[in-house]
């Protein structure tokens, strides 16, 4: 599928810093930065820089420096965080179905107290 990237969501804002974010993280390729509407006591936001909509979108045509890069401050926000011991969940929302709101890639990184099973 060919993806469409609108450059007016509210994450390319705050990577234009059109609007204000609490940075926890930035790399080269990478911005980690906490949810307004955090679900957890520890609810962080990972984005790539890149123009990207979804993981899959991410996949296809980000460099391999940008994955790593990415893949890395995911891990770095858990470390920084103090979480990695207890533990975490990472949720990626995609498209219509996965009810993402909006459309730059982000992982979602919550932590901080029991979280539940989601699959059985
Ligand atoms: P979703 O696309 O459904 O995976 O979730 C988007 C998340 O983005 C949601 O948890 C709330 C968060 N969010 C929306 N607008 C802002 C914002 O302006 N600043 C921050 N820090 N988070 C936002």
């Amino acid at each position: 599928m060919a993806y469409t990237y609108d450059d007016q969501n509210i994450f390319a804002k705050i990577l234009r810093k059109e609007i204000p974010n609490d940075t926890v993280l930035e790399t080269e390729h990478s911005l980690a930065f906490r949810d307004i509407r955090p679900q957890a006591p520890l609810h962080v936001l990972v984005i790539p820089k890149g123009p990207y909509v979804t993981f899959d979108h991410f996949a296809q045509e980000a460099s391999e420096a940008e994955i790593v890069d990415y893949v890395r401050a995911v891990g770095e926000v858990c470390r920084r965080e103090g979480v990695a011991e207890d533990g975490w969940r990472l949720i990626s929302n995609a498209g219509r179905d996965g009810v993402q709101e909006v459309p730059h890639l982000h992982v979602h990184v919550l932590a901080g107290r029991g979280l539940g099973r989601m699959l059985e």
